[in-house]
């Protein structure tokens, strides 16, 4: 207690009183995740404004043996920034750093806690965009996209966070700053890659303050098909020929059965009728006519059933909406139970077919959504009814997952979720590999103690 109370001191003078906080209904929102699964506590929310103060912050927390968990939007899925074992949460949104955009490079440099809607509106008046788009874009910031490699809607042409990621400025574990390729060089082949290497870290290596991010250009159109099809199968192999197809930056899938679930939320009908066994979500942009491009693309794609198009905002917008309602409408169900994985492209039909099955064996009477970035091979199940600690059906699902094999994880990160899946998932040598790298860059073991690695 008394080691903590002196932590407290050094923080308060290091932050001011204002940023150490400690009430308990302030503090709250920051113990819970966004799925209501993982619930802990805390003592204080420490909201540091500079990477001087977030390197105090460590090396605070090394002296007095206090464990961390970096908090950004608290978005993530898989508990990862939710304090479960009473350790002290660092809130980075105050990090907010917004350089001018370098439109020579194509690159901008921004403050971990930025979100990532206001990344997208920063770098817009210099045409140019950011390549990563998710659900959650309006809280989820920077450093947390970083910590877990977030994927999201644009993998399939663009890849996820750690490709468009060129340096990175952290904190390590040990309070050192380190400041790795943030000059932007596009070229540096000198050593290891520290920046890929703290990409995905989840906060167990220290934490990210700031990071130079790659641009790509804004596209001048963009347009958005709903495409119905007779089966899961015709719908995958859709996907996969689309992939081919230089204008498609999204193919998203979704299922009749999902479709239902989202359509009662909604209180809507989906456009398609009557509703396909399977929907693709393809989005297009570029130059030039790409709602003709996508109008092509679909027409000559076997199987393809009904489509509704879009290449207005609004319209967009609307069809977008049956796809992001997913989790929203398993939310409003009750407590979801989330495994997000992906398959061999070969696997993946086969696996969004018999997944409902698979949970009904396990847990009779749930409701199954299976959906998710069929370009990617990446599909999320979202199971609601079994209670919020009973893990049997997501464990069922990633045993199922690994048989086929398949990633535990896509794009989500393993957080507290799926630690005991690390070993069966990347084998010995590389978790051992990987606790050396934390032992190096966090050698008294503070940042996110309890997160990743089993
Ligand atoms: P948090 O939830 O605060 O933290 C996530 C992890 O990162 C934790 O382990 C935390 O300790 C660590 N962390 C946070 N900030 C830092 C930092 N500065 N330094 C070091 N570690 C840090 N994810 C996808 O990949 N693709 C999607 O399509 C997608 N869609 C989503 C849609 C919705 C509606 C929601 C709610 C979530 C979605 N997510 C998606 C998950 C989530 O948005 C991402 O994981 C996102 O990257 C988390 O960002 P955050 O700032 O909220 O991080
Ligand atoms: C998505 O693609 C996100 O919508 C969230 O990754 C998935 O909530 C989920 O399971
Ligand atoms: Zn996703």
């Amino acid at each position: 207690v008394s080691s903590v109370r002196t932590f407290h001191e050094d923080v308060r003078s290091a932050l001011g009183g204002r940023h150490v906080v400690t009430d308990q209904d302030l503090t709250a929102s920051h113990c819970i995740d966004w799925t209501r699964r993982w619930h802990g506590s805390t003592p204080a929310v420490l909201r540091p404004g500079s990477t001087d103060e977030v390197a105090e912050v460590v090396s605070a927390a090394r002296r007095h043996h206090v464990a961390l968990v970096p908090q950004g939007g608290n978005t993530g899925l898989v508990g990862g920034a939710t304090p479960l074992a009473g350790e002290v949460v660092v809130d980075l949104r105050r990090l907010d750093r917004l350089d001018p955009v370098d439109a020579a490079a194509r690159q901008v440099t921004v403050g971990a806690g930025v979100p990532l809607a206001t990344v997208h509106a920063h770098v817009a008046p210099a045409s140019l965009a950011f390549a990563v788009d998710l659900g959650a874009r309006e809280q989820a910031t920077v450093g947390g996209m970083v910590a877990t490699n977030a994927g999201g809607i644009h993998v399939v042409r663009n890849g996820p966070m750690r490709v468009q990621l060129v340096g990175v400025e952290a904190v390590l574990g040990t309070g050192q700053v380190l400041v790795a390729n943030m000059a932007g060089l596009e070229k540096d082949n000198t050593g290891y890659d520290l920046p890929a290497l703290l990409c995905g870290s989840e906060g167990t290596l220290g934490i990210i303050t700031a990071a130079r991010l790659r641009l790509v250009a804004r596209p001048e159109m963009v347009a958005a098909a709903l495409v119905g099809f007779d089966s899961v199968d015709d719908a995958v192999w859709a996907a996969s020929t689309l992939r081919g197809e230089p204008a498609v930056v999204a193919i998203e899938l979704m299922t009749a059965d999902g479709l239902a679930v989202v359509a009662d939320f909604l209180q809507q009908s989906v456009p398609l009728l009557p509703v396909p066994a399977a929907v693709l979500l393809v989005e297009a942009a570029g130059r030039g006519d790409v709602t003709a491009a996508l109008g092509d693309a679909v027409a000559a794609l076997p199987g393809a059933l009904d489509a509704a198009v879009s290449d207005d905002a609004a319209g967009r917008e609307r069809l977008w909406r049956w796809r992001e309602g997913h989790h929203e409408a398993a939310a409003a169900l009750g407590v979801v139970h989330k495994a997000d994985v992906t398959l061999p492209t070969g696997a993946l039909a086969r696996f969004v077919m018999a997944a409902p099955a698979l949970v009904e064996r396990v847990a009779p009477g749930s409701t199954t959504l299976v959906y998710g970035h069929a370009g990617d091979g990446n599909v999320h199940v979202n199971v609601v009814g079994p209670k919020p600690d009973d893990d049997s059906v997501v464990d069922a699902v990633l045993a199922a997952v690994l048989e086929r094999g398949g990633s535990v994880s896509a794009e989500h990160g393993i957080g507290v979720a799926k630690r005991a899946w690390l070993v069966r998932q990347r084998g010995e040598v590389a978790v051992t590999a990987m606790r050396g790298i934390k032992s190096a860059l966090d050698p008294d073991n503070i940042c996110n103690p309890g997160v990743l690695l089993p």
